[in-house]
């Protein structure tokens, strides 16, 4: 029987397991890529690993998320992230450098590699045809240590591309009906594998949008196959000679398929607040605007910003509003200088920010309060802007140009003919802002200011866990809900003490102190808890502060991870009307815990409040029993260790 690419990947990497969707797999890490918001955490985790060089084929270190100085902590940040670097054999992308993902992808990336990135959006990379996977900062610390990365095996859902796209139709406008047909759960468990005819028409950068984005699926990750286009993109990059052909066999077998008719498509628009909350843009024109943002990891390409200046080129956009324009990289924002296309977005109104997340993250640019703002990113969840009840609409770059100019929500060809960007044939060349480790690790000194404050570490798993209910939520549970980002809170990273006191400060304000007079207890989540960021934080905060278990109807992948890297239960519902009949405040109480857990049986959770029992299952493999039973994932290294 034939195979597909995911199997091909997973094949060539396996280390232990089954290729056996939901069974579990273990596979070697090729490469591994930190940004400075969790990469502060990984590296403070891998420094008490105690490996002396990274062992992986290339690990690099980026900075681009806490780019605002408005205190010491973040520049502190960098240049302890820089000191790491130098010591432990990783190459450390300077701040200016550009987007994480929007540089590996132009400067790292190899078809057939798999990586493993302590951000959600790793993924990009799977446009040249690499599995690359978000997780936590901490199996990315495992990782560069040279173990391997465990997950279940994934269904592979192939997504057949065809026909071809009609005009001001894009790459975003793919992956936002994927996600009108999937939903933000759709991709849970699943690795999206993009094939048929019009994946050819896709340059890498297109393709990447769509990669990029299949994270807000929940999808453990996306990948296309390493063709022509792939050749003529590396060839372009100055890396012709890391690119290889692969592909799936022609037989090859698939556990679903979606197919996408792109002759059918038409430009599509996320609305607020949820990227699967998607129509096509002619139902909501006329939706006025007070902010358009083109940039961030999904859309900041050398095409797309070429698309944008194009479409400004000569005009200037609406008085109403304020329009940001971010590069995805220093390739990316050199190119558009050097030709000219940023001289027309400045002449056009536009606001250049440097070569980082900015208002993706919430580092600034926060809009108008009441007012609705379009973005060419990937994330509108609600209070991410920063202001508390933001309207952010996500759509291509090409309809934020023309809403831009118009002031309100349009289709783009309200501009007449489409714009057509041709593909360089070199890129600029010039990686003079990344360093390459110390040839003398020995004589580097690591840099650590204040702000850096050890990770804590979870004592081995109690007999009986017993707590109060410190909250119930709903379903789609964020990790921007459990531990917002931002630029008041993100410079806290690097300090779980601070951090934790804005613990679920989204959902409710008074959480970190109950959690703290009650001494810890339980959560109660809706379906796909966790979704959205790989921050480890979201697990790290809430365990400082006493949490024990989360118990839901379902997980999103990598919190559920998280959770248990910090020894926090992940417990599931049995039944329905049981998450119907907990309450806040209910003290709750599970008997014999390691027994139960071991067992692989439902657990008994003792309701004492109502005097009443209920069932929750788990789906832990035995290694993951293990770490919990240990306390976390770095007592229980430490214990294989000795
Ligand atoms: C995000 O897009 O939410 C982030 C910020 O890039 C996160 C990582 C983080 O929280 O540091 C992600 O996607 O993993
Ligand atoms: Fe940065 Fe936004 Fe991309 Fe996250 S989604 S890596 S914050 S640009």
């Amino acid at each position: 029987m034939g195979k597909n690419l995911v199997q091909k990947i997973f094949e060539a990497h396996k280390v232990a397991g089954e290729l056996i969707p939901g069974k579990e797999v273990a596979i070697r890490i090729d490469q591994t890529l930190t940004q400075d918001a969790t990469g502060t955490m990984a590296y403070l985790q891998f420094e008490a690993m105690g490996v002396p060089r990274v062992k992986t084929k290339l690990s690099v270190s980026y900075v681009d998320h806490n780019m605002l100085q408005t205190g010491f902590e973040n520049a502190d940040d960098h240049r302890f992230l820089q000191s790491v670097a130098a010591k432990y054999g990783i190459y450390f992308s300077r701040p200016g450098n550009g987007i994480c993902h929007q540089v590996h992808l132009e400067r790292f990336s190899v078809p057939g590699q798999t990586m493993l990135g302590s951000d959600s959006h790793t993924p990009t990379c799977g446009g040249v045809g690499m599995i690359a996977i978000g997780a936590g900062g901490l199996d990315v610390a495992v990782a560069m240590g040279g173990g391997p990365f465990y997950l279940p095996m994934p269904k592979v859902l192939l997504v057949r591309l065809n026909g071809r796209l009609r005009p001001w139709v894009a790459a975003k406008d793919i992956i936002l009906e994927a996600l009108r047909r999937l939903t933000v759960k759709g991709g849970v468990g699943k690795i999206l594998e993009y094939g048929g005819e019009g994946v050819k028409q896709l340059t890498v950068p297109e393709r990447a949008t769509i990669t990029n984005m299949g994270a807000e699926l929940g999808a453990t990750t996306s990948v296309f196959p390493s063709d022509e286009q792939t050749r003529i993109y590396l060839k372009a990059q100055g890396r012709e000679s890391s690119w290889v052909a692969l592909g799936p066999d022609h037989d090859a077998t698939y556990d679903e398929v979606l197919e996408i008719d792109l002759d059918r498509l038409e430009p599509m628009i996320a609305r607020p607040s949820s990227p699967d909350n998607v129509c096509p843009v002619s139902e909501v024109e006329g939706t006025k605007l007070s902010q358009v943002c083109v940039g961030s990891c999904t859309n900041s390409s050398f095409r797309d910003l070429m698309t944008v200046a194009t479409m400004l080129k000569g005009k200037t956009v609406h008085p109403d509003l304020s329009f940001t324009v971010t590069p995805g990289s220093k390739q990316v924002y050199t190119m558009i200088a050097a030709n000219g296309a940023l001289a027309d977005l400045i002449a056009a109104g536009g606001r250049i920010l440097e070569s980082a997340c900015g208002p993706c993250i919430g580092m600034g640019q926060v809009p108008a309060s009441g007012t609705a703002s379009l973005r060419s990113f990937n994330r509108n969840f609600e209070g991410r802007s920063g202001a508390a009840n933001d309207k952010v609409y996500l759509a291509s770059p090409e309809v934020c140009a023309a809403s831009a100019l118009a002031g309100e929500i349009v289709h783009p060809k309200r501009l007449g003919d489409p714009v057509t960007v041709g593909f360089p044939e070199r890129f600029i060349l010039d990686d003079n802002l990344i360093i390459p480790p110390s040839p003398h690790p020995e004589r580097v000194e690591i840099t650590r200011g204040p702000n850096i404050k050890p990770v804590p570490i979870r004592g081995e798993l109690s007999i009986t866990i017993e707590g109060e209910v410190l909250l119930k939520m709903g379903d789609n549970i964020t990790t921007d809900h459990i531990l917002p980002a931002g630029s008041k809170i993100l410079p806290l990273r690097s300090n779980i003490p601070a951090i934790s006191e804005y613990a679920f400060s989204r959902v409710d304000p008074d959480f970190p102190k109950r959690a703290k007079e009650k001494g810890g207890g339980f959560v109660i989540g809706g379906s796909n808890y966790g979704q959205g960021s790989s921050r480890e934080h979201a697990a790290l905060a809430p365990m400082y502060l006493g949490l024990k278990g989360a118990i839901v109807r379902s997980f999103a992948r990598i919190h559920r991870a998280n959770l248990i890297n910090f020894g926090i239960l992940p417990l599931i519902f049995v039944e329905e009307k049981d998450y119907d009949a907990i309450g806040q405040g209910d003290q709750l109480r599970i008997e014999r815990v390691a027994e139960q857990i071991r067992g692989g049986q439902p657990l008994v959770v003792k309701n004492l409040a109502k005097g009443t029992e209920f069932r929750v299952r788990h789906d832990l493999t035995r290694r993951e029993v293990d770490i919990l039973l240990a306390g976390g994932m770095l007592n229980y290294t430490k214990k294989a260790a000795a």
